[in-house]
Formats: C-alpha cells, structure tokens, sequence
C-alpha cells in the first residue's frame, strides 16, 4: 500500500538521521585532545565556583535538573540568583561555605547574579 510504503520510508530516514545526530553529538563531547585539560572540570563538572567576587565558570551547562553544587571561597557572603523566570536561588552563601540547587528541567540559558552585588553575574546553560 502506498501510505504504508511512505511511512516506512521516513522512518528510516528519521532513525538515520538520529544516528547522525547522535555520532555528531558524541564527537562533540570527546574531551579536548590537548594535554592542558583542567583537571578540576572533569572532578566536578555540576559546581560553580565563587571567587574574588565572580563566579567560575562564567558559563556553566548542564542537563535538566542537574543538582549544581556551589561553594563560596571569598570572604563575603555571596548568592546564585536566576535573574530571568527561573526560580532558582541559593540564598546566602557563607564565606567559605557551600550549598546546592536544582538546575531548571527545561532546556534553554539562565542568566543568574548575586543578590548583594549584582555588578556580580553569570549563566546557566541546561541542555
Ligand atoms: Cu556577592
């Protein structure tokens, strides 16, 4: 039947299609080839840092609802607050103190900053 035979037909093309999709996402995450590799990022991927009053990486991503580890190692209290329609906030971060939250489930950029320093900001990418 000729519906049938169509249907058939763009289903594998889809399945081929992930296939591609799926080998080009592969090379996408290898590590880098070069030996200068930071070996903290690889330790702790889900953490972001807080230092000198600027978050480290500026940019972290990470899967839906990833629970994000953050520590503070100044020595005032800082926060990761989402400045967009995210609800996510650690509230205050002691100095040298740490705590945890849970990244968005929908893919998509998440700016954030500091409560008490706003000057102070940065981005989650969940995808
Ligand atoms: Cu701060």
């Amino acid at each position: 039947m000729h519906v049938r035979r169509s249907a058939g037909l763009l289903s594998r093309a889809a399945m081929t299609r992930t296939a591609l999709v799926v080998l080009v996402l592969s090379a996408a995450c290898l590590p880098p080839a070069t030996a200068h590799s930071q070996p903290a990022s690889r330790v702790s991927p889900d953490r972001i840092v807080i230092k000198d009053f600027g978050f480290s990486p500026k940019r972290l991503r990470v899967a839906p609802g990833t629970v994000v580890t953050v520590v503070n190692k100044d020595t005032d209290p800082h926060t990761v607050t989402a400045s967009g329609s995210a609800n996510f906030d650690t509230g205050r971060i002691v100095p040298g103190g740490s705590t945890r939250f849970t990244a968005p489930r929908t893919h998509g950029d998440y700016p954030y900053r500091c409560d008490f320093h706003p000057f102070m900001s940065g981005a989650l990418t969940v995808g």
